[in-house]
C-alpha cells in the first residue's frame, strides 16, 4: 500500500508541468476585470487566488477535485460498521486528487491517529488556560504552540532547498491535522468536564472521529460518531476566497510554517459572520420553541420569521455570499437526520425541515436576500444537539479540526507549486480617483 508521501511525490511532477504550461502559454490571457465597487465589496467575485482542492459553483455547489458531495459519498470508503464517508478519506482525496482505497484510508487513519497524540508541552500550556477563554481562542494558542515543533521551520532553517519545500510542509500539516482532533478533545474537557486527567486513552487501531468523539464523552454513540465523520468530512474545504482558508493561503505565502499558517486560519474562523453562525442557527431555533412551541404549523413558523425579519434581523442559516441554490452540504447533514427515525423525530431538528419548507418563499417576498435558501449552518448545530453536545460555544472548534484538511492541503500544494509571496496591490481613495481620471 502506498503512502501519502509516495503517492504525492508521483503526483506532484504532472500538476508542475500543468502549472508551467499555463504560466508560460496562457500567462497574459485575461481572467476578469475589478471595478471600484469590488475594491470596496470584500473583494467579492475577483479571480485572483489558485486553489487545487475545490471549486465552488453558485449553483450546484461545492466540487472536490470535481466531484459533488453525493458523488464523494459514493465513492469515498467509510469506518467498518459507519455510513457516512471518512474525513481521513476525504483529506487523502483533498491532497492528492485520488480516492483512496479502503488499504490506503485504513493506513493512512492509523498515520494521523498515531501523529494525533500531543507533546506534553501542549498539554500543561492548554490545561493552564483559563476555563472562560473562548474555545476557539484556546484552538488557536494550541495550534500555534505546535509551531514548536515544525519540521518546516527546522528545515528552513537548516537551509531547506526551495524544491523540498512541500516534504516537510506535508508533514507538518499531517501533525497539524491530527493533532488538531485531540487539542479539541483537550478544550472540551478542560472547559465543560473539569479537566483532562479523566480522558480515556487513544485508540490506535479507530479514526480520528471516533477518538474525538470518545474523548469528549459521546464514544458510546453510534449516530454521533458517524455525525462528527460526516460533519469533518464536509467541512473540510469551500474553496480558497473564504476567510479562513484564505489566511491560511496568505501566512503560509510567508513561509510561516503550517501550525502558524493554520493557527491565523482558526483566528478567522472565530468570527461571527463566518465560523461562529451555526451556532446562531441553533439560538434561533430555541427562541423559536419558547414562543410558539414545539411541533408549531407553518403559519405559526411563517409568522416567526416575518416578526424576526421585521426586527431588522437575518434568518441564520439562510442566504450565501456565492451559492444561489440550497448549499449541498445542508442537504447531506439533512439526509443525515432524515435517515434516523430518533433524530427525524426530535422537535429541534422538525424545525430544521419546517424552516427549509418554509423559510426561502418567506425571503423571496421579503426581498432583499439573493439566496434564499438554506447554508450549511441550517442543520449542522441542530444535530449536534440532537445528540447531546449542547455547549454551543464549542461548535465552532469542530468547524476547525475540519477546515484544517482543506485548508492546509492547499498549502501543500502553494509549496509544491512554489507559489510566491502573496502580496496584492491595495489603492487609497485618492489613489483611485486618480486611477479613474475622477478628479
Ligand atoms: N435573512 C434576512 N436578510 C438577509 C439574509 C437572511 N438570511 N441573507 C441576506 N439578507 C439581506 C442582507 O442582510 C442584505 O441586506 P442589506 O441590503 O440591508 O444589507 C441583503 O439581504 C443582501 O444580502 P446578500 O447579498 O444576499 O448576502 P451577502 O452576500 O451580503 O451575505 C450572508 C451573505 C451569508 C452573510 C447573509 O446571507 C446572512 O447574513 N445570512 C445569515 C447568517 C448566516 O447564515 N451565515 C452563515 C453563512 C455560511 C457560510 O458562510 O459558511
Amino acid at each position: 500500500t502506498k503512502t501519502i508521501q509516495d503517492t504525492l511525490a508521483e503526483i506532484i511532477p504532472e500538476r508542475q508541468a500543468i502549472a508551467k504550461e499555463l504560466r508560460s502559454q496562457h500567462g497574459s490571457k485575461v481572467l476578469g476585470e475589478v471595478t471600484v465597487e469590488q475594491v470596496f465589496g470584500g473583494m467579492r467575485g475577483i479571480k485572483a487566488m489558485l486553489w487545487e482542492p475545490s471549486v465552488l459553483d453558485s449553483e450546484e455547489g461545492i466540487r472536490f477535485w470535481g466531484r459533488t458531495i453525493p458523488e464523494c459519498q459514493e465513492v469515498l470508503p467509510t469506518a467498518p460498521g459507519g455510513k457516512e464517508m471518512l474525513p481521513e478519506a476525504m483529506f487523502w482525496y483533498l491532497l492528492t486528487g485520488k480516492v483512496p482505497t479502503a488499504e490506503e484510508t485504513v493506513q493512512f487513519q492509523n498515520e494521523l491517529v498515531k501523529r494525533s497524540v500531543l507533546p506534553s508541552h501542549i498539554e500543561s500550556t492548554l490545561d493552564a488556560l483559563p476555563k472562560t477563554l473562548h474555545p476557539m481562542t484556546q484552538f488557536v494558542i494550541g495550534v500555534a504552540a505546535l509551531n514548536h515543533d515544525s519540521k518546516f521551520a527546522a528545515q528552513y532553517k537548516a537551509g531547506m532547498k526551495k524544491a523540498d519545500y512541500w516534504v516537510p510542509t506535508l508533514e507538518d500539516s499531517l501533525d497539524c491535522v491530527a493533532k488538531s482532533f485531540t487539542i479539541a478533545s483537550r478544550i472540551y474537557r478542560n472547559t465543560y468536564l473539569g479537566g483532562a486527567k479523566d480522558m480515556p486513552a487513544l485508540q490506535m487501531d479507530k479514526d480520528l472521529s471516533f477518538n474525538f468523539a470518545n474523548q469528549i464523552g459521546f464514544g458510546d454513540s453510534e449516530g454521533f460518531v458517524d455525525l462528527i465523520r460526516l460533519y469533518n468530512a464536509l467541512h473540510t474545504d469551500h474553496e480558497g476566497g473564504n476567510v479562513s482558508a484564505h489566511t491560511a493561503h496568505l501566512v503560509g505565502s510567508a513561509l510561516s510554517d503550517p501550525f502558524l499558517s493554520y493557527s491565523a486560519a482558526l483566528a478567522g474562523l472565530a468570527g461571527p459572520l463566518h465560523g461562529l453562525a451555526n451556532q446562531e442557527v441553533l439560538r434561533f431555533i430555541l427562541d423559536m420553541v419558547k414562543e410558539i412551541g414545539e411541533g408549531a404549523s407553518n403559519e405559526k413558523i411563517v409568522e416567526f420569521i416575518w416578526s424576526t425579519l421585521k426586527k431588522g434581523q437575518v434568518i441564520p442559516g439562510y442566504g450565501h455570499a456565492v451559492l444561489r441554490k440550497p448549499d449541498p452540504r445542508f442537504m447531506a447533514l439533512q439526509q443525515f437526520g432524515e435517515s434516523r427515525p430518533e433524530v427525524a423525530a426530535d422537535p429541534v431538528f422538525g424545525y430544521v425541515n419546517a424552516l427549509y419548507k418554509t423559510a426561502p418563499a418567506v425571503l423571496t417576498e421579503h426581498g432583499k436576500t439573493k439566496n434564499p435558501f438554506p447554508n450549511v449552518d441550517a442543520a449542522s448545530g441542530s444535530l449536534l444537539y440532537h445528540y447531546g453536545l449542547k455547549n454551543f460555544d464549542f461548535y465552532t472548534v469542530t468547524f476547525g479540526t475540519s477546515r484544517s484538511m482543506g485548508a492546509l492541503s492547499q498549502v501543500v500544494w502553494d509549496r509544491a507549486l512554489g507559489l510566491p509571496l502573496e502580496r496584492p496591490k491595495s489603492l487609497s481613495m485618492g489613489a483611485i480617483n486618480k486611477l479613474i481620471g475622477s478628479p
